[in-house]
């Protein structure tokens, strides 16, 4: 296309000060090497910590990711019978909320991954077979990352309908928790709104609005994915219901979080970006989102507010950034 080549770095006709970003799906080979914790290494205060088969067996889960390159398979895991029993207690749990307090969407896809991707009580569904599952539904996929990213490089996935996935899982010895993501919180929490058209659309705007804007703003759009993708709120039918993965994945806040203890705000991008939120507790404050389409088109209106020298689009036949000079 015409409109293409703006920020490569050999015609540098953009503005020197925007910062790198990816321009093909291939270019996310780069984040690998730049993961901001090497996902083995873990504080002193991780449950897991003084366990040595554990670190040895995070080790492993951080060099498949490491090692891993754009269009290969993701690698199948043999997982233990200690890890098939931790996703036990956690899906066991989990699926007697779904019905009351999941959203429409995520109800109606569930049955679905349990029919073709494996998910059961018995069973760790392997990533591979749940992103084939994701592209033929929404066309998201999953990559498996070796840690944490930066929020620049994650949310710069997501517009390419790609979202980094752990493998491992949390330490046995408290399964009803984990102070970092972990397969039970990707699979169970994310995994299923990502096979619905409008949510994915929407994650991938915010993905979008993220590439090459300033830091600032990326603070601003990671605080918004944090109260969307996250922890998000929508009405249906009068009744509270949770989309965000951090609540479909956590037996205590689900509960809590359609009590009447938390304080609701009608979604608004301008407001929620801006929002301060704890990472440890339970959030004292939900947005709550009236449908996917129109928190899409809310936060279509905000990402306008960026300031960028230039729009993005993306091309899926050629999985492609396309930049266009000037608004
Ligand atoms: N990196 N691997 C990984 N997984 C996440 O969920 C993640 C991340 N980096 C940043 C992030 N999430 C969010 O907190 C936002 O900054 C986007
Ligand atoms: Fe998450």
């Amino acid at each position: 296309s015409k409109y293409i080549h703006i920020l490569s770095r050999a015609h540098k006709t953009l503005d020197e000060s925007v910062p790198w970003f990816p321009r093909k799906m291939r270019d996310l080979d780069e984040f690998a090497n730049r993961v901001l914790s090497y996902g083995s290494e873990l504080d002193c205060d991780h449950p897991g910590f003084r366990d040595i088969l554990y670190r040895k067996r995070r080790k492993e889960f951080a060099d498949i990711a490491h090692q891993y390159r754009h269009n290969q398979p993701i690698p199948y895991v043999t997982y233990t019978e200690q890890e098939i029993s931790t996703w036990a207690t956690v899906f066991r749990e989990l699926i007697q909320l779904y019905p009351k307090h999941a959203c429409k969407e995520f109800n109606n896809i569930f049955p679905l991954l349990i029919d073709n991707c494996g998910y059961n009580e018995t069973n760790i569904p392997q990533l591979e077979d749940v992103s084939q599952f994701l592209q033929d539904c929404s066309g998201f996929r999953l990559r498996p990352v070796a840690g944490l990213l930066s929020s620049r490089d994650f949310l710069g996935g997501l517009a390419f309908r790609v979202f980094h996935s752990t493998q491992y899982i949390r330490h046995h010895s408290v399964p009803m928790y984990t102070p970092e993501p972990d397969v039970c919180h990707e699979l169970l929490g994310h995994v299923p709104l990502f096979a619905d058209p409008d949510f994915a659309e929407f994650s991938q705007e915010i993905g979008m609005a993220s590439l090459g804007a300033p830091d600032e703003y990326i603070t601003r759009l990671a605080t918004l994915y944090w109260f969307t993708v996250e922890f998000g709120l929508c009405m249906e039918n009068g009744n509270r219901k949770a989309y965000g993965a951090g609540l479909l994945s956590s037996f205590g806040e689900l509960q809590y979080c359609v009590s009447d203890k938390p304080s609701i705000m009608p979604f608004d991008p301008f407001r929620a970006s801006i929002q301060p939120y704890p990472i440890t507790n339970y959030q004292p404050t939900y947005f709550l989102a009236e449908s996917f389409k129109d928190a899409k088109e809310k936060l279509r209106q905000y990402a306008l507010t960026i300031p960028r020298p230039f729009s993005v689009l993306y091309n899926p036949y050629t999985q492609a950034i396309e930049v266009i000079n000037g608004k």
